[in-house]
């Protein structure tokens, strides 16, 4: 097939307008919302070669989740819910660097190395979240899309995790569920309030929520729950969109900052759940009768839920291998508690759900948490099978472990998914959040950023815990680090944003921010900082 059309749109209307390499990143290509339009419409092509390369529907969420209102993004879905392949993360890049004039060229190249059959339907599943530009992006990519002769399903402004959860449904002949939005309201509304019903202990619990929707659309898809829970839970949310996406409010912000969100009134022994732009990160945290702030982040949330699901495992008398999968920045506290406490295998993954995901597949159950809250559960096949054979046969708790598998979303990351998970288990417990609180302390940690003036010269090994280049920098880290009682820290590029993080870990929160400092001089020093030197004020 000749792609003249595709390559004449590609020239006249959404001609590049950068001429930096840009690399698909951790979650996609995110960057500033004005210089995204010849991107998105990019992507739109491949979405609509990659379909016809699967066979199958391909997702497209229009979003920068985490980042500033005034970015946006894209986050392609496979046909089963994942993240794109990596082999096609690769001809994302290659298509994004191309000169106008080339487009025509990468996308032959692209039918040809994946021997695709053009004539083949090309559907295409679109959603986006609620910045002011996604729906100028939107348009960017049904071009795309239709230049090749595609096809759009462009579902409005919906969750990422509700996009993966359709893209799933539609392509599985609808085993996992319907492939509707309002399908996945029901299914996974219903399995909470089943669960709930057929739980008993309360103890401690209280079904009270003070919910952050970070001014995103994670807002608009609580309030949808809400309409399906049958007043299980007691939730009011905030941050609804009156004020300003993820500013001072949101997952990220209560994670990185350690802090209360804005906009949220600041009740004290009342849980407050913040979920990022896009809806698929969550983060608890609670302000004791001492006005005490308290996070209860991914690894909390990891460990909870993977305790919980070998308890019903064992119960139900059934050989299943439960596993769990973190990253460099997991709490070194957590991942103790988990190997010594709860007996779980731990493994180690890069940055980024996708090879979290990949590495949780090894386990038949897979439970995987970033810190930053972004996780779910996953089960094998067989272990899928082996539950519900011994649901049927009523063995022990297999048919609670099964009502629990129908809260999950399993196709991604799932902030509200992820909070009934965690509101079912601190039901089924009699706990209140400080209660679960309780299962281990944090090490205190600080995280930072640093802006260089090419992030790429970064580059790390080992699950991101050690860097290779610069040269020095790893040197450097160690010397800072042996100064510090319990010290750790890693330094890696962002895939989302242009910046460097770094974190660090130490036995007392004044060392842990020293530490921070220190190794952010270290990055600026010797990775070509720009701006102002790292300081103290910066953690404020
Ligand atoms: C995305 C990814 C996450 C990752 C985060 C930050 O989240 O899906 O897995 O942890 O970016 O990545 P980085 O540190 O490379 O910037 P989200 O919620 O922003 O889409």
């Amino acid at each position: 097939m000749a792609y003249t059309r595709a390559e004449r749109l590609a020239i006249d209307t959404y001609s590049k307008c950068d001429t930096r390499e840009i690399k698909y990143g951790t979650a996609g290509f995110r960057s500033k919302a004005d210089q995204l339009d010849y991107i998105m419409y990019r992507m739109g092509l491949l979405a609509g070669l990659r379909a016809q390369d699967t066979s199958a529907a391909i997702g497209v969420m229009i979003t920068a989740s985490h980042n500033p209102e005034q970015d946006n993004g894209i986050k392609l879905v496979d046909p089963m819910g994942e993240m794109l392949a990596p082999a096609w993360e690769a001809h994302a890049t290659t298509l994004v660097n191309a000169p106008d004039d080339g487009v025509a060229g990468v996308l032959e190249k692209i039918v040809s190395e994946a021997c695709i059959d053009t004539n083949k339907k090309a559907l295409v599943f679109v959603g986006r979240d609620t910045r002011p530009s996604s729906n100028r992006l939107r348009d960017a990519v049904i071009a795309g899309v239709t230049a090749i002769g595609g096809e759009v399903k462009d579902f409005g402004i919906i969750s990422t995790p509700i996009l993966h959860y359709v893209v799933t449904c539609y392509n599985d002949g609808e085993n996992y569920g319907k492939a509707t939005v309002k399908g996945y309201y029901q299914k996974i509304a219903q399995a909470f309030v089943k669960l709930r019903s057929s739980s008993s202990s309360h103890g401690n619990y209280d079904p009270v929520i003070l919910f952050d929707g970070a001014n995103g659309v994670g807002a608009l898809a609580m309030t949808e729950f809400l309409n399906h829970l049958q007043d299980s839970l007691r939730v009011t949310i905030f941050n609804k969109g009156e004020g300003v996406l993820n500013h001072m409010c949101g997952a990220d912000y209560v994670k990185v900052q350690q802090k209360w969100p804005e906009g949220v009134p600041k009740t004290q022994n009342v849980r407050c759940v913040s979920i990022d732009g896009d809806g698929d990160r969550v983060i608890y945290s609670v302000l004791d009768s001492e006005g005490r702030f308290h996070m209860l982040d991914g690894d909390k949330i990891a460990t909870l839920v993977a305790d919980y699901l070998q308890e019903l495992v064992k119960s139900s008398g059934l050989k299943l291998k439960l596993g769990l999968v973190q990253t460099a920045y997991a709490n070194g506290a957590s991942t103790a508690y988990i190997t010594k406490q709860l007996g779980i295998p731990v493994a180690c993954a890069r940055t980024g759900v996708k090879h979290l995901h990949r590495m949780a597949q090894q386990f038949d159950i897979g439970v995987y948490f970033e810190a930053n809250g972004h996780g779910t559960v996953i089960f094998s096949t067989v272990a899928r099978e082996a539950i519900q054979a011994a649901a049927k046969a009523k063995e022990g708790h297999a048919e609670k472990l099964s009502q629990v598998l129908d809260v999950i979303n399993e196709t991604v990351g799932d902030a509200i998914s992820d909070m009934l998970l965690v509101e079912s288990i601190l039901h089924a417990r009699g706990w209140s959040v400080l209660d679960w609180n309780e299962a281990y302390t944090d090490f205190p940690n600080r995280q930072m950023t640093v802006t260089v003036a090419d992030r790429a010269v970064i580059t790390t090994t080992d699950a991101e815990r050690e860097c290779v280049t610069p040269e020095g920098l790893q040197d450097a880290i160690n010397k800072i680090v042996s100064a510090f009682s319990k010290g750790r820290s890693f330094v890696r590029p962002s895939g989302t944003e242009d910046i460097v993080r770094i974190y660090a870990e130490a036995s007392t929160q004044e060392e842990a921010d020293n530490l921070a400092i220190q190794v952010a001089c270290a990055v600026y020093e010797l990775a070509g900082g720009i701006g102002d030197r790292p300081k103290a004020s910066m953690l404020l």
